[in-house]
């Protein structure tokens, strides 16, 4: 098939899911086309079977804002005509979803539209109302629509009244990237005394709840020796760094920054901590998983559709800080449990979100849409 692909090409996990899906989607025959306006952060290299183009938005002086949406609209309908494109996926609904429509009306019915929706799309602009008017109808326009969980699928009914069938696909790891891997030369430079290190990565946004990270990690830190190291960057890593140093914690807390390639990060550290108010999935805690990696989590939104309690990691209620020191102090203590919880989590990151069977998942729903059923 040839597939067209919109996504926000910056770091995040929508981004990174939809480049990964057309790397495998291109390894598997298909020609993808990445429509976007930078070139996606994970496909920077040569690849069969996959085309970048680029949209550019006019800046002409008259505009307030530049028109990104129908710059990219327009793209869209080009190249879906040029390349004659059986299917434009994309990726988060404002503006893509809208895009997409527009797109269609000017190439036809033939082309047909799926959008997947990632979470702050509809937990976040859901409730702005000068966006929930179009939100909905992107959706309702769609001839497929996906979402990375089972309360993602929930909360876009409850929060949009959507009655359109909305298909649950999770995302996925790649194996052959996300494994656990031997990283003790590192380790040792990083927590020298043997220290357990505590992880987190995350745009850093206040959705994340950053300054929980710190709290739970200063009790942590209270009864074992142990490090934080901290990946991304965001609106909030400035007030996180001033609270880290009246803290006194400096020397415990490494920020790394934004970082391209996480997936030897997992294996360095023992623990990831995810504090998010909102999660509609949780790539990194998947991530983790797939390093042998066991989570803490806030018990919210997807997040318990990939952590199970108990089972492959510890989930608490948003803003329980010492229930999450509790459970990351007990993992760190208790070799026995972790190794377990490690365990649970290869298998099921391996078995349940396994990169083959969620792109069959796709390829599927492609196929339908192009048989006309
Ligand atoms: O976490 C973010 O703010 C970024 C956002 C995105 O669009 O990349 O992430 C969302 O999509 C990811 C991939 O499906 C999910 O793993 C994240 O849980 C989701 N973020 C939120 O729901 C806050």
């Amino acid at each position: 098939m040839r597939i067209g692909i919109t996504c926000y090409p910056s770091v995040g996990g929508s981004g990174v899911i939809a480049t990964e899906l057309g790397k495998l989607l291109a390894e598997r025959g298909h020609i993808v086309h990445f429509i976007t306006s930078d070139m996606p952060f994970r496909l920077g290299k040569f690849y069969k079977n996959i085309y970048y183009h680029e949209v550019v938005a006019n800046n002409y002086d008259v505009f307030r804002y530049p028109p990104y949406d129908l710059s990219l609209a327009s793209r869209m309908a080009e190249v879906a005509k040029t390349e004659n494109l059986d299917v434009l996926h994309v990726h988060y609904a404002i503006p893509h979803a809208i895009s997409a429509y527009l797109a269609k009306q000017m190439v036809g019915d033939r082309l047909k539209v799926v959008t997947t929706l990632h979470g702050t799309d509809i937990t976040v602009l859901g409730y702005d109302r000068s966006l929930s008017g179009i939100i909905r109808f992107g959706i309702d326009q769609s001839d497929c629509v996906t979402a990375v969980s089972q309360n993602l699928i929930d909360q876009t009914k409850d929060l949009l009244g959507i009655t359109k069938e909305i298909k649950k696909v999770y995302n996925f790891v790649d194996k052959r990237e996300y494994y656990p891997r031997d990283m003790s030369d590192y380790k040792r430079e990083l927590a020298p005394n043997g220290e357990k290190i505590l992880l987190h990565v995350s745009n850093f946004r206040p959705v994340k709840r950053t300054f929980d990270v710190i709290k739970v990690f200063a009790e942590v830190h209270k009864k074992i020796d142990a490090k934080l190291l901290l990946i991304g960057e965001g609106p909030d890593t400035s007030f996180v760094r001033q609270m880290v140093n009246e803290l006194g914690l400096s020397n415990a807390v490494r920020f790394m920054g934004k970082q391209d390639d996480v997936a030897c990060v997992y294996s360095l550290a023992d623990v990831l901590l995810l504090t998010s108010e909102k999660e509609s999935f949780g790539l990194v805690a998947l991530e983790a998983m797939a390093c042998g990696k066991p989570v803490v989590a806030t018990q919210t939104g997807g997040i318990p559709e990939v952590v199970e309690d108990g089972i492959t990691g510890f989930l608490k209620p948003i803003g329980d800080i010492a229930g999450m020191a509790e459970k990351v102090t007990h993992l760190f203590t208790n070799p026995a449990l972790y190794e377990q919880l490690s365990k649970n989590g290869l298998d099921r990151a391996y078995h349940t979100f396994c990169q083959d069977k969620i792109t069959r998942e796709y390829e599927e729903i492609y196929e339908m849409l192009c048989s006309g059923q």
